[in-house]
């Protein structure tokens, strides 16, 4: 554990960097190619996901906020209370507010974050915010088994906050494998409160990841950028441009960075051969229909035990319990 200005700790199980290496070659080899979109949030990744909330385009953030606070009073009497709140890919820490503001006794809040820098930044502004809130975060990547730090007071259960439809960005199957171990992470008596973006008019969803002012593509493309800083890699950004595309059938959005010409890269020691056209897939979205989340969440031993929506269906709030 590392203490940040406040004198609060953070707990340090970042991936090494080799694991990026290996997971950039072992993508790159495959056919099609591919990266994975965790490695979007770097320090700079995360600002420009920041950014992204806030384009007129990108609806899930304002929607998501907007129904969190109307729904806050029934989410708080269905919670059970004394919560050790546990949030996945925190991110900044806008949910969190409304939601420890909302629940009427939180004890202890751990926010699991990838992002060392963001998560820094949203524990110190929560600090200073919520004195009677235990913080207990937790620098890792989620998508592995996280130990939970033991909060000094004794918490009611857990409660797994797992908004933003950040599970849209696993395929079904690393899905259901998330929400198993969501359900270990909560035990029999916990809660998981998740957010899921709603399927709907394909031309808003597009929308959503193609905004006029380019800023969902200059965060695909940091990735590349990102894999040349870390681990060497020799990606010529100019040479590479976003592509989003909803997919109605597989009900998700599809994101690729496309070669622009022919051209060879380095990365991680091997050099890799991209035609004109050629793409590397980086990012999935899944939109869900009230069955294709049922079916995922019964896949993984749990239930959809309360549902909210806003007014247009655009986006839903589920409770969830094994
Ligand atoms: C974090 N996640 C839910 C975002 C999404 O909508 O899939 C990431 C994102 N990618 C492009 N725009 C936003």
């Amino acid at each position: 554990t590392r203490p940040t200005a406040t004198g609060l700790s953070i707990t340090d199980l970042r991936p090494a960097p080799a694991d990026i290496a290996g997971d950039a070659v072992s993508g790159l080899s495959a056919s099609p190619r591919w990266l994975p979109s965790k490695y979007f949030y770097d320090a700079h990744g995360s600002q420009l996901f920041e950014q992204i909330t806030r384009q007129p385009e990108y609806y899930p953030t304002r929607v998501e906020l907007a129904l969190l606070d109307a729904a806050m009073p029934q989410i708080a009497d269905a919670v059970a209370p004394h919560a050790h709140v546990v949030e996945y890919g925190s991110g900044s820490g806008r949910k969190t507010r409304l939601l420890l503001e909302g629940l009427e006794t939180p004890v202890a809040y751990t926010p699991i974050e990838i992002s060392r820098t963001a998560l820094r930044a949203s524990v110190e502004r929560l600090a200073e915010e919520f004195p009677q809130v235990e913080l207990l975060p937790v620098c890792a990547d989620f998508t592995r088994p996280v130990p939970l730090p033991e909060p000094s007071r004794e918490t009611g259960h857990t409660l797994v906050f797992f908004p933003g439809s950040t599970l849209g960005n696993f395929t079904d199957a690393d899905a259901v494998e998330l929400l198993r171990s969501m359900r270990e992470t909560m035990g029999p008596r916990g809660q998981a409160l998740v957010g899921i973006d709603l399927d709907k008019d394909p031309a808003l969803i597009e929308a959503a990841y193609n905004d006029a002012a380019g800023v969902t593509a200059a965060f695909t493309l940091n990735l590349l950028a990102r894999l040349n800083r870390e681990i060497g890699s020799d990606f010529d950004l100019d040479g590479f441009h976003h592509r989003a595309r909803y997919s109605r059938e597989r009900r998700r959005i599809e994101t690729f960075l496309v070669s622009k010409r022919a051209q060879d890269v380095v990365a991680g020691g091997r050099r890799f051969h991209f035609e004109p056209g050629e793409t590397i897939q980086v990012e999935y979205s899944h939109k869900y229909t009230d069955a294709s989340f049922d079916a995922l969440v019964a896949d993984a031993g749990l239930q959809v035990v309360r549902r909210w929506n806003d007014p247009r269906d655009w986006f839903g709030l589920r409770l969830l319990e094994p």
